[in-house]
């Protein structure tokens, strides 16, 4: 760990603030510590104990091989344990999960952290770590504890220029100047901050890929990369690379990337082998085909089970996957062409194909059908692949969501979106289960985030969306936390534990998204921002554009009928009784109405407003709350560690800009096309 850069770089391992019962619980066992092993993985486990054990009680902890004449915490796999000390047996261990427990060992305590293998052992280490911060007791911190999905794996937008696509933290970590960094020191921290919150594994390259970074899977950078996945290894996460359908003929010398060409299978087989002698546990190719311009077997009249299934094939040997990106849709559209709708597009393409994946594919599904907006329904395909692995891909950086300056906490969207149920069978079948693969049985599953961090020296640009980082790995490990349990977790170690400051910033955090949602885009429509980088306000920005992307505004109404009766027919993508709750403007939620709905702006709602005052309402109330959070940040002042106090700040008041220009953009927009007036007639910037 590289150290003295700072709390804000170290994030929510800093291991400054302990709670009081800590002498008490846990002092005793904090001198030594007990290994056998010299693997890698326990090697991290132990470097991360020393670093908090000393932070904790000014001394370093000594590691030694056998039981020492006093309490210790011992760390190892299970093959090493004392299995009736444990009273546990190996199979009631979950995979990649561990045991903490306290037992006697000849008169003195041991506080045994034993990982079913390494990578569990050190997940145990960091779980003991975290409770011990969060004040919890030595009882509370027994127990068993595994991941709730199988992969856990954080997506890179990163370019080799060192430019990140949609990057709002500074330059990458991974690359510069087309070359790999040289210096992998951060490289290292970074993977201790995403083993702490259990990911496993890392794709370092843009799902776009571009002429030099196509050669990242060649002689030519792979001892590079190679070093990076060397680091990543300590930490128990996998590399994987997102690789150019078209390389065979842009790097190949071949004629054709026909998926069924035998030269183009060879191809890739050797390729893939090749990989493997760099990097024996590599994780395998990620791949958006056919989507924005990307290259994908529709150019050769091939389907994309026949394009993943090629890749699939030359992994499969070794262990390897393939995610597949669902993200396909067709972006040379006429708006005035209403029989395409992309949200349609996923469930089109990918329901055919169900049952056509080899089994070490996994079909990776953005959250919703459009493109991570501020609200969105959950996408249909969740419901709709029986026979399929698949992943959820969730934006972690805040593309549509303030970029990073203006302050979003995404646990709660992210929770609705795992929480969903899609009746595929019966009531109860949430996403979460579809997605760990316990709902259709199948082989692989997990959760993707598209990573938000950067050179910034807090990581993320802004410091509050740390916690959207760690949201990401806690929910990934375990679907069932709150968003507010993971806020307050992630507060306490970022922060401490003074009550004033957690209430503070845990509500700021919970309330930050409905507030970005007020001074935005009213009622789940989407869109409406400045095309191209996607900040600011422009409502018509992408109205006439190809994207594919409307909200159909004129003088009388606002939204997009996607009813089966009248619409695009949308809503038929879900099963019963999710399709008619949509279909049916009555119970339609609210918050979605424009997604599902055309209404004219007199449309009342279950308020009694009508839709315009409702834009008018939102967009007053989203500023004067998003004023409301800089007030209870100011309140902070001295109370909490002073550069990222100052950092906040600076943002709060990009925020407030920002939210003043939407407010007034939209409100304007909206009262020009209507004439009708704000009830309350404030001022509207005409
Ligand atoms: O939302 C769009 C983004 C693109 C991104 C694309 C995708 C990486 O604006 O920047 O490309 O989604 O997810 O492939």
């Amino acid at each position: 760990m590289s150290l003295n850069k700072g709390k804000v770089y170290e994030c929510w391992l800093s291991y400054s603030y302990l709670p009081d019962n800590f002498n008490k619980e846990y002092r005793g066992f904090c001198n030594s510590i007990v290994a056998k092993s010299k693997h890698p993985v326990i090697n991290s486990a132990i470097e991360e104990l020393k670093i908090a054990f000393t932070r904790f009680t000014g001394q370093s902890p000594q590691i030694v091989e056998s039981y020492p004449d006093s309490g210790c915490i011992f760390v190892g796999i299970w093959d090493e344990a004392d299995d009736k000390a444990l009273g546990i047996s190996y199979s009631d261990l979950p995979d990649d999960g561990f045991i903490i427990r306290k037992y006697e060992n000849s008169g003195k305590n041991v506080l045994a952290v034993v990982g079913k293998n390494e990578q569990g052992a050190l997940y145990g280490v960091f779980h003991l770590l975290r409770s011990m911060c969060l004040g919890k007791t030595l009882a509370q911190v027994q127990g068993i504890d595994g991941p709730g999905n199988p992969l856990r794996i954080i997506n890179h937008w990163d370019n080799m220029s060192g430019f990140i696509e949609r990057g709002y933290a500074g330059q990458s970590i991974f690359f510069k100047d087309n070359r790999i960094i040289s210096d992998l020191s951060r490289i290292k921290d970074y993977a201790r901050l995403l083993a702490s919150i259990g990911v496993n594994g890392v794709t370092i390259n843009n799902v776009n890929v571009h002429q030099v970074e196509t050669r990242l899977i060649t002689d030519e950078f792979l001892p590079d990369v190679a070093r990076i996945a060397d680091v990543f290894r300590q930490y128990g996460i996998k590399l994987y690379l997102s690789i150019n359908f078209a390389a065979p003929v842009e790097i190949g010398g071949l004629s054709t990337a026909d998926p069924l060409d035998e030269s183009v299978k060879k191809w890739w087989k050797d390729v893939t082998d090749n990989i493997y002698r760099y990097i024996p546990d590599f994780g395998g190719f990620l791949v958006k085909a056919d989507s924005e311009f990307r290259p994908g077997p529709f150019t050769y009249g091939r389907n994309h089970d026949e394009g993943a299934n090629m890749l699939a094939e030359a992994l499969k040997p070794y262990g390897g996957v393939v995610f597949w990106r669902a993200f396909v849709y067709n972006c040379q559209v006429d708006w005035r062409d209403r029989t395409i709708d992309r949200a349609k597009a996923a469930y089109d393409n990918f329901k055919p194909l169900d049952g056509k994946f080899m089994d070490n594919v996994i079909v990776q599904i953005k959250n919703g059908p459009m493109d991570f907006q501020i609200r969105e329904p959950v996408s249909p395909l969740f419901g709709a692949m029986e026979k399929t692995n698949v992943a959820v891909e969730l934006q972690i950086t805040q593309e549509y969501t303030g970029q990073q300056r203006d302050m979003c906490y995404l646990g709660n969207m992210w929770k609705e979106v795992l929480d969903f149920d899609t009746y595929a069978k019966g009531q109860g079948s949430l996403v979460s289960k579809v997605v760990n693969g316990s709902l259709f049985g199948t082989k692989y599953g997990g959760i993707v985030g598209v990573s938000n961090i950067g050179e910034s020296k807090c990581w993320t640009g802004h410091p509050l969306a740390q916690a959207n980082l760690y949201c990401f790995g806690r929910l990934a490990w375990d679907p069932d936390l709150s968003a507010r349990e993971i806020a307050e977790e992630w507060v306490k170690l970022t922060f401490g534990h003074e009550p004033q400051v957690e209430d503070t910033i845990v509500s700021m955090l919970m309330a930050s998204r409905e507030i970005y949602e007020k001074y935005t885009v009213p009622l789940g429509i989407g869109w409406m921002v400045n095309p191209g980088h996607h900040y600011g306000p422009s409502v018509d920005g992408y109205e006439y554009s190809h994207w594919g992307t409307y909200h159909y505004a004129d003088w009388k109404g606002i939204g997009v009928d996607r009813t089966a009766a009248s619409g695009t027919g949308y809503t038929a993508q879900y099963n019963e009784p999710v399709a008619s709750m949509y279909e049916n403007i009555e119970t339609c939620p609210e918050e979605l109405l424009l997604f599902f709905h055309h209404v004219p702006y007199t449309y009342k709602l279950k308020s009694g407003k009508t839709v315009i005052q409702h834009i008018y309402d939102t967009h007053f109330e989203g500023y004067e709350e998003a004023e409301g959070l800089k007030e209870k940040w100011l309140t902070l002042k001295g109370k909490i560690d002073a550069e990222a106090f100052d950092l906040v700040l600076e943002r709060l008041d990009m925020q407030l800009k920002n939210a003043a220009e939407w407010r007034d953009v939209v409100n304007t927009y909206f009262y020009r096309k209507t004439g009708i007036d704000d009830i309350h007639g404030r001022k509207i910037y005409r």
